[in-house]
């Protein structure tokens, strides 16, 4: 049995990939093509998922796959393919052995894909979100990046944990590049709609906000053989159902920027409106003084990985 439209692609059937697939099926959004270059793993992991149907009460289908022809007509391709962090590695660590798969990837689902809007999640985020884009030539709406979410996620828990409160009470956004630059927006951050300055000295709350930056590396010296991947499936899938559904929700992803907080011409993340084109705007929020400073310093960053990884396509 095949898929049914609408469905959603999974480039990549690693830890990420898999459980996004999981979630985007047992949470009834849409059925899934689950693509690896791993013989049978793939095809395992959906026949897996498969006979847990019955007892999840599901209807939803999953196809494995090592053919990109079965990936045309995707709504949507979740690219995950690459390799993980590794301890003592930081994302940039990553960007030149994941340039060349991300290179690939995103040639064959130029190909075979063409109209599909693309959410990428391999790491470093940005750059590889830039180098997906300039692959596909994609217009900039139908490429954006999981991050923001992620790290929001984080945020709210360690706020919620800290309070004893459940997460769902917490408001928070982090913007900026996924990496150590990245930037909790504290003016922004309520709980129950009030600051929660009263309640958590400012001192704890800038260790929360470090935390919050090193919430990946944390995992990664926990697990050593490998990186998170619940709550980064958790935030993919949340991102999947918001573009599928068209319910034009503003989220923190990696957009591409044309002027907006004075960037241009550079992916970044930012609060965007996510529906059925993609990225249907770019939603700018006002920020304290030393928050713009540090989004700029984050972006110089970025922009860092970005010339780096022109320079490596360049070369090749
Ligand atoms: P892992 O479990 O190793 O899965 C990666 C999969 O990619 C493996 O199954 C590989 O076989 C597959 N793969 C490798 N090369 C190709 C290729 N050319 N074509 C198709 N598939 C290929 O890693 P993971 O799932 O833990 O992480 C995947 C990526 O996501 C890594 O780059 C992580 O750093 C990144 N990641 C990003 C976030 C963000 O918040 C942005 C969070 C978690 C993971």
């Amino acid at each position: 049995m095949g898929v049914r439209k609408p469905f959603v692609a999974v480039i990549g059937a690693g830890q990420v990939g898999a459980t996004t697939a999981q979630r985007i099926l047992e949470k009834g959004i849409s059925d899934v093509v689950l693509f690896d270059v791993v013989e049978g793993m793939p095809q395992g992991k959906a026949l897996d998922l498969m006979e847990a149907a019955p007892i999840e009460g599901h209807d939803r289908r999953i196809v494995g796959t090592n053919r990109y022809e079965d990936i045309a007509g995707a709504e949507i391709v979740v690219v995950t393919a690459g390799l993980p962090r590794k301890p003592g590695m930081t994302r940039e660590d990553l960007l030149a052995l994941n340039a060349k798969i991300i290179t690939d990837v995103c040639g064959n689902i130029k190909k075979f894909a063409p109209d599909s809007k693309l959410i990428i999640v391999t790491n470093p985020l940005d750059v590889m979100t830039h180098l997906a884009a300039k692959v596909t030539g994609f217009s900039k709406n139908r490429v954006f990046g999981m991050a923001g979410v992620l790290d929001t996620a984080r945020m709210r828990y360690f706020i919620a944990d800290r309070l004893g409160c459940v997460p769902q009470e917490v408001k928070a956004i982090v913007l900026g590049g996924h990496g150590d630059l990245m930037v909790p927006v504290s003016s922004h951050t309520l709980v129950n709609g009030k600051s929660p300055s009263g309640a958590i000295p400012t001192e704890e709350l800038s260790k929360i906000e470090q935390r919050t930056r090193d919430g990946g590396a944390e995992i990664v010296a926990l697990l050593k053989t490998g990186s998170a991947f619940y709550a980064p499936a958790s935030s993919v899938c949340e991102m999947v159902r918001v573009v599928l559904r068209d319910e034009k929700q503003v989220l923190p992803v990696c957009a591409f920027l044309s002027g907006e907080y004075g960037l241009k011409n550079m992916y970044f993340g930012v609060p965007a409106e996510l529906g059925k084109n993609g990225i249907e705007r770019v939603v700018e929020i006002p920020l304290t003084d030393e928050e713009k400073k540090a989004l700029t310093q984050s972006a110089a960053k970025v922009k860092q990985g970005i010339e780096e990884v022109d320079r490596i396509a360049i070369a090749s």
